[in-house]
């Protein structure tokens, strides 16, 4: 079959898929242009199906922490289908799997794999409210935990208040059990748990939020979070779907020092196959059926493939990668920030390792709003060069860069060289 051209395939998608893409960021309209449709990768490289080649640092939004199509988890994958692709009923990868993810992250003494980071975050909720008998959950604006309904959920006016739905079909009962804080908002949270701590089931967070860009938390926010948490009985949920084995090895956790009680994973974990997990102690984690009441299954749950795919990829991340990986982020950052005062154009720059934003600013960003106050133009102006130039960035101001082990010292010479051009151009 002759591969078609993207546009011609957008044209097409268009007719039979909603926006013609299987997830909204996909379509590129926040930087104004079509979709990219991918025909292969490998490495740190993508492939469009008009045969343009690009340097990748969308990787699937995070699970390609050891490049595109890596042999060791081509193998596992392909052998895991030689032997059947699904059975709905355990298996060995997936004891192993949930090994690795208990002596790998602080909080962690059990698992329970599911097939989506929702999911996970579904999951960690009802456990929490199953926990405490409680029904409300306080989350932080400009966080994105997947498309559970009650967690999309804005902010109100004000300070922490009740969510008000944030996508039609969502109803104002389902939001209204979620309250939302600015994130880093040390007063607002305080006087919100000073008020209403003892009704709440959870305080779910990204430790380091990067579905606004990456906005660390202020020094001591997250010892906040735990510290009131504790005092009023409600579970403190760890959304490290992205920070999660990509940060470092136990995730934002570990580099915090911070334990929350139930924990969110996915992305790197599934090695770029459908999985993700809820993990935590326990006597938290043995209240899901069928050791304990709380309901939550799922068909594909723990599937051979993605568990092959996750064994593989947490095999790769040793402490030699974490430390290639935090030195490519960080030679990406100086360059980056070089090529911007170059230019004379103002940005700021968030990253951890792993991960990084440009923020088009010349004022810190540390919340969402901050996040939002920053130049969209000129982001969708530099997006569009470096995609003319071959680099694929994320379609977004409110995602991240992410860099993998497969990024080599040519292709970051080549991003930073690409990005002096287009600062240039964004300055133009
Ligand atoms: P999924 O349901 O998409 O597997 O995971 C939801 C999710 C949960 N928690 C965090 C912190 C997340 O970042 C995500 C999903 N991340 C986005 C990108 N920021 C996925 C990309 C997309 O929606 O297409």
């Amino acid at each position: 079959m002759r591969t078609l051209r993207s546009e011609e395939l957008f044209e097409r998608a268009q007719k039979v898929i909603p926006g013609g893409v299987n997830s909204p960021v996909r379509a590129m309209r926040a930087v104004g242009r079509d979709p990219l449709f991918i025909d292969s990768a490998s490495g740190a490289e993508l492939v469009d199906v008009d045969g343009n080649r690009f340097i990748d640092y969308v990787c699937s939004w995070g699970p390609l922490i050891a490049g595109h199509a890596h042999p060791d988890v081509v193998e596992a994958v392909t052998a895991a289908a030689a032997r059947g692709t699904s059975y709905g009923a355990p298996t060995q990868a997936e004891v192993e799997l949930a090994e690795q993810v208990v002596s790998r992250v602080p909080s962690a003494e059990m698992v329970r794999l599911v097939n989506s980071g929702t999911e996970a975050t579904m999951t960690a909720l009802r456990l929490a409210r199953a926990a405490t008998g409680r029904d409300r959950v306080l989350k932080f604006s400009g966080a994105y935990h997947g498309h559970v309904d009650g967690l999309l959920a804005d902010a109100g006016s004000g300070l922490a208040t009740q969510g008000i739905p944030a996508s039609p079909g969502v109803t104002r009962g389902q939001a209204a059990d979620t309250l939302v804080c600015a994130w880093n908002d040390r007063d607002g949270f305080t006087k919100f748990m000073d008020a209403s701590g003892d009704e709440l089931a959870a305080v779910i967070a990204e430790p380091l939020p990067a579905n606004m860009g990456i906005v660390p938390p202020a020094v001591g926010f997250l010892e906040l979070l735990r510290e009131r948490c504790e005092d009023c009985g409600a579970l403190l949920i760890f959304d490290e779907v992205i920070s999660g084995f990509r940060v470092s090895s136990g995730g934002m956790q570990t580099l915090a020092g911070v334990k929350p009680d139930l924990t969110v994973l996915g992305k790197v974990l599934g090695g770029g196959l459908p999985l993700a997990a809820v993990a935590g102690p326990a006597a938290s984690m043995e209240r899901l059926a069928p050791a304990g009441e709380t309901y939550q299954a799922g068909t594909l749950s723990g599937n051979p493939l993605a568990t092959a795919a996750g064994l593989a990829t947490l095999g790769l991340l040793t402490q030699d990668a974490y430390a290639g990986l935090e030195a490519t982020t960080t030679k990406l950052v100086t360059g980056l920030k070089e090529a911007a005062d170059d230019a004379g154009v103002p940005i700021r720059l968030a990253s951890e390792c792993g991960l990084l934003t440009v923020f088009f600013s010349d004022d810190a960003v540390e919340s969402y709003e901050g996040a939002r106050a920053s130049d969209g133009d000129a982001f969708a102006c530099f997006h569009g060069s470096m995609l003319e130039q071959g680099i694929y960035l994320p379609p977004s101001q409110f995602e991240a860069w992410f860099p993998s082990l497969a990024h080599d010292e040519e292709q970051i010479e080549r991003t930073i060289a690409a990005a002096a051009r287009a600062f240039e151009a964004v300055a133009a």
